[in-house]
């Protein structure tokens, strides 16, 4: 087996690199052909003018409900170890998703995305 196979073979069900990949390699960027694949089914998500970020506009009924959503956020992210760059103004909620370690978009940025989505729905 090469070894491009064994990295194809420890991805989860949603193509993205699991935990133990991870640890070995360190966190990997996403292809551009692995970001458009993931996006595909994000659609509420556009890709930063650089490529090396993802980033959502939210609108909320006010200021309660929005930074409601920023805990709810805030409590996955510190979870998983990975955290959202955001700016907020009363009902407004800019996310950008990057992946510091990795200088550009991981994996870890389309998990967070689509539970940002779930929450959001
Ligand atoms: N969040 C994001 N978005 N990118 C990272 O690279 C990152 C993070 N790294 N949260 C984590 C924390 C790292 O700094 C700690 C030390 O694990």
């Amino acid at each position: 087996m090469a070894i491009g196979d064994v990295f194809e073979a420890a991805k989860d069900r949603d193509g993205l690199p699991c935990a133990a990949l991870e640890k070995m390699m360190g966190i990997a960027r996403l292809t551009d052909a692995e970001r458009d694949a993931a996006l595909a089914q994000m659609p509420n998500w556009t890709v930063r003018a650089d490529g090396l970020a993802i980033e959502r506009k939210l609108q909320f009924g006010g200021f309660g409900e929005a930074f409601a959503f920023m805990t709810r956020i805030a409590i996955e992210a510190e979870k998983t170890d990975h955290h959202p760059e955001w700016f907020n103004v009363y009902n407004r909620v800019d996310i950008t998703l990057t992946t510091h370690d990795a200088g550009g978009l991981s994996g870890r940025d389309i998990q967070l995305a689509r539970y940002i989505d779930a929450v959001a729905a």
